[in-house]
């Protein structure tokens, strides 16, 4: 089987031809999802950003995985050894389904589509990464949403055995993240099993992850073995950690700043030593579609 960059990159003309030639032999060895790309059909997805996405040399190599230490190139490093299939994601609490779904269970390549978004580190780096994905919201319907349930929490994998960074407490493992239902529900929201038009490689959370592009990026949790359904707003490991500088909503917020830094602007990774700093977006740009979620809420003091 083998697949030309052109039939995973509709009308999109972002790879210079040296890109193109690199990606064809990283396409060669890895596991390829023919799927995602016929599913594509030429069409570019309405909720994907025209920005020029990063290299896919930049999203592999510059990443926050602490599961694999805290340095950047870390989890390139380190995460290669994390045995991603078979996986199994518990699905449970308040729905009609409970269970354990394989990958391919909940996000079949026949539904997955790419969505180009911009992604805003709260240390205040960005990046543009094209994920392949499905919604979450249709993960949570296939479970059956329970009346009572009003939040989602996720958990990462908890094994210090092929997680080295679980061995030290920077954080009280595992990796927990959580979002309100209808935050969960909303057709931005995925989850994404690859990038680039193939499977997720280890650094970037694979074999499955959240993507949440108007969040700072700590809350798209990575490699998730569980999704509950609550009642109850979730702990979260950063806001227990750090409640002063994390909050459960981290909505990409240029007027709240960290305690520690400003959010007003932020470093686009690969934009070179001259590329300046850029200004950060309410909501990291996606207002016009999220903004209504928050309506009558400060934004002061949930952040
Ligand atoms: N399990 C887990 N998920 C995680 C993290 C982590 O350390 N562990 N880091 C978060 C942070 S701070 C960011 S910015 C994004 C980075 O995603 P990327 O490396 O794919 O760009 O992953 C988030 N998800
Ligand atoms: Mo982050």
């Amino acid at each position: 089987m083998k697949l030309n960059w052109s039939d995973v990159t509709p009308e999109r003309d972002y790879l210079n031809r040296r890109r193109v030639l690199a990606m064809g032999a990283a396409l060669a060895a890895a596991p390829l999802l023919a799927g995602p790309a016929r599913a594509l059909g030429g069409k570019a997805s309405a909720y994907s950003t025209d920005e020029k996405p990063n290299s896919f040399e930049d999203i592999t190599n510059y990443n926050n995985f602490y599961e694999f230490g805290t340095g950047k190139t870390d989890p390139a490093e380190y995460a290669g050894s994390l045995k991603t299939a078979p996986w199994s994601i518990k699905v449970g609490g308040l729905v009609d389904k409970p269970g354990s779904y394989g990958v391919e269970d909940l996000a079949p390549d026949a539904a997955l589509e790419e969505r180009i978004y911009r992604l805003r580190c709260v240390e205040a780096w960005s990046m543009v990464i094209p994920w392949l994905g499905v919604p979450l919201a249709s993960v949570l319907n296939k479970a059956g949403v329970q009346p009572g349930a009003k939040y989602v929490a996720f958990q990462t994998l908890l094994d210090p055995k092929q997680m080295p960074g679980q061995r030290s407490a920077i954080i009280d493992w595992p990796y927990r993240e959580g979002l309100r239902l209808d935050e969960a529900m909303h057709s931005l929201t995925i989850l994404a099993t690859g990038l680039y038009g193939k499977a997720l490689p280890n650094q970037n959370g694979a074999p499955i992850r959240l993507v949440v592009p108007w969040k700072y990026g700590f809350k798209s949790v990575k490699s998730i073995v569980s999704i509950t359904l609550t009642d109850k707003q979730p702990a979260t490991s950063w806001q227990e950690l750090q409640p002063s500088e994390y909050g459960f909503y981290a909505n990409v917020n240029p007027q709240v700043d960290h305690p520690r830094w400003s959010q007003a602007t932020e470093r686009r990774i690969g934009a070179g030593l001259f590329g300046g700093r850029q200004e950060t977006l309410m909501f990291n740009g996606y207002g016009e579609q999220v903004a209504g979620l928050y309506a009558g809420m400060d934004l002061r003091r949930n952040y």
